[in-house]
């Protein structure tokens, strides 16, 4: 799926700025998508949770609605017209004026709708978005709505992050040439000093293709024609680790020598491979240092912000990382162009967080029920989570700096089921993309004894909290229990293996001269416990830390304003781990 841009055939409008905002339960009766009588207004994006101060809006269950009146351009006669929503958590109804155009469900995906026939270039039409911040075990990720003893419904999930929603991406409206480039996916390699460029193009309206790839000065280096074809660049410059380079590739759909629509597109030569228990990026061996992530800030939820994620690429740069996961689900795609400029490479997440009825049983790991069960993630949850999988793989696949696809958090995968659940999914993930490698993120109840589809997989990714979860306070335990842990993975896979998630909840300013859980100090030696254990395996393939900023999650009572296993907090402010960090992954001392 592309992402719409302005280009010579193209034009886009952002809708972006301040909508009427109303739930439900506050408006007469339907329908919504006449003249909203609100006195509410929201950002866009944003997401809508945080901006009011009525607890009945924040925890809503039900339809939220979004209105603004959008001006068609009188210049876009003849031309299809979409609207396009970077995300709308988790499913949306839109409406142009009483009509009821299109839907999408999946909160962190794009989705496009042609409302063509709807609009009439020259006049303005009323968009109303219905917007569902709902979930249940059949949305990824699953959550479950109850009736509590007041009578009011309550949403549950089981995850560990605040369920913001809403438009906390970018609306634009754009416009089409009815005969156009609907898709474009592009492979590279190369041999030597010759890279390789392997595009497939499918094109609306039955046109002739013709490339041309360019450098950053616009020179062309390589053109080709047809729907299908390789493109060779002499003297390539590989997008390496650290160091972004990005060709553009512009794609035409013609007739003969009229250009009917053309389409341009960013593209960093890079392999990746897992070979043994290797990582390679560009054939050598890659070792990853950085985060999970949140999308997550004061005020906006997780809204997508240029100005934060400016800052947060900054603020890794400054520790040394070079990269990080899009934990727990798919981030805005502006994040991965800035990545894609910034050769910083990424772990792809899908939303799929909380298939694993083991976390409600608490340390035991013991599941209530099943969970993979028609009562949880049954056939229609897997086929919502196939779906994403098609979406998510389809906005993302051209991008150099996504290098893994992690499919899930945390499945239950010692569970019987996890394996009938996730063999297609696996299977669906290598057809749609034969080059990137796949993992899952491992909980702690998933050893190297009981998992039961480690051997689906390209590399074995664990989240393990020795030293908080479990042996709080006790490193010296922690470290006997880890280093054996990571032993017996090596032991039993042979594949490269990473740390996707290990920290402990810090309050900035808390201190201590013994192990005491919660301070600085702890944090500090916590982290430098792994490291230690990590660096005895030559196996270990890299190490991302939960987490890049503490980050808002549900009440709970081991929760204190939030996850606060933060680096930084949530205002970005440096905790004192952050110091030891960037003298690890960078060798720097200090601020300097
Ligand atoms: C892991 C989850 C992550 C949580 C973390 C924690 O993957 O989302 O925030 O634990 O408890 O189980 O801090």
């Amino acid at each position: 799926m592309l992402k719409p841009i302005a280009t010579a055939t193209r034009d886009l409008v952002k809708l972006d700025g301040v909508w009427k905002f109303a739930i439900d339960s506050r408006l007469p009766e339907e329908p919504w998508s006449s003249v909203l009588d609100t006195p509410l207004e929201a950002a866009v994006p944003a997401s809508y949770n945080d901006l009011f101060t009525d607890p009945a809006i924040r925890d809503h269950v039900g339809w939220v609605y979004y209105q603004r009146s959008v001006q068609v351009p009188r210049g876009w006669a003849g031309e299809r017209i979409l609207l396009r929503f970077d995300a709308a958590t988790h499913s949306a109804k839109v409406y142009v004026d009483d009509q009821l155009v299109g839907g999408h469900v999946g909160g962190y995906t794009p989705f496009d709708i042609d409302v063509t026939d709807a609009v009439r270039p020259g006049a303005a039409f009323r968009l109303t978005v219905a917007v569902s911040p709902d979930l249940t075990n059949i949305t990824i990720p699953p959550g479950k709505i109850e009736v509590g003893m007041t009578g009011g419904k309550t949403q549950t999930y089981f995850h560990d992050f605040y369920n913001y929603a809403g438009l906390a991406r970018s609306v634009s409206l754009y416009s089409l040439p009815q005969v156009h480039v609907d898709d474009v996916t592009v492979v590279t390699t190369f041999d030597g000093s010759t890279g390789f460029v392997d595009y497939r193009v499918e094109t609306v309206g039955g046109a002739d293709v013709r490339v041309r790839l360019a450098d950053v000065a616009g020179t062309v280096l390589a053109t080709a024609s047809g729907s299908e074809g390789r493109l060779q660049i002499d003297d390539v410059v590989l997008w390496k680790p650290g160091a972004a380079h990005l060709y553009e590739l512009t794609v035409d759909a013609v007739d003969g020598e009229d250009v009917l629509d053309t389409y341009a597109l960013a593209v960093g030569v890079r392999t990746v491979e897992v070979r043994g228990e290797e990582f390679l990026v560009n054939g050598e061996p890659f070792y990853f240092t950085g985060f999970g992530k949140h999308e997550d800030t004061f005020v906006r939820g997780k809204g997508h912000d240029d100005a934060y994620m400016v800052h947060d690429f900054q603020l890794m740069e400054w520790t040394g990382a070079n990269s990080f996961r899009t934990s727990h689900y798919p981030y805005a795609e502006d994040v991965l162009d800035f990545a894609d400029r910034h050769g910083i490479l990424v772990i792809d997440e899908t939303a799929a967080v909380g298939l694993n009825m083991g976390v409600v049983g608490g340390l035991s790991g013991t599941p209530p029920f099943p969970t993979f069960s028609e009562q949880y993630a049954g056939a229609e949850t897997q086929a919502a989570h196939a779906q994403h999988l098609r979406e998510l793989i389809g906005r993302d696949k051209n991008h150099p700096s996504v290098v893994l696809w992690c499919i899930a958090n945390e499945p239950a995968s010692n569970e019987d089921g996890a394996r009938e659940y996730f063999e297609p999914l696996v299977n669906l993930v290598r057809e749609l993309d034969p080059t990137r490698p796949i993992t899952y993120s491992m909980v702690m109840f998933a050893t190297f004894k009981n998992d039961q589809i480690i051997d689906l997989f390209d590399v074995v990714s664990l989240n393990r909290y020795y030293g908080w979860y479990i042996n709080a306070g006790d490193l010296a335990t922690a470290e006997m229990y880890l280093q054996g842990d990571i032993q017996g993975w090596i032991d039993r896979t042979g594949k490269p293996i990473m740390m996707l998630e290990y920290g402990a909840d810090t309050m900035p300013g808390l201190h201590s001269v013994w192990d005491q859980v919660w301070t600085e100090e702890y944090q500090t030696d916590l982290l430098a416990m792994y490291h230690r254990v990590f660096d005895r395996f030559p196996q270990f393939v890299g190490e991302q830390i939960w987490n890049f900023a503490d980050f808002a999650t549900t009440n709970g009572l081991h929760r204190v304003g939030g996850n606060r296993k933060g680096i930084f907090t949530r205002e970005r402010r440096p905790k004192a781990a952050a110091f030891a960090l960037r003298q690890r992954w960078r060798g720097l001392d200090g601020r300097k």
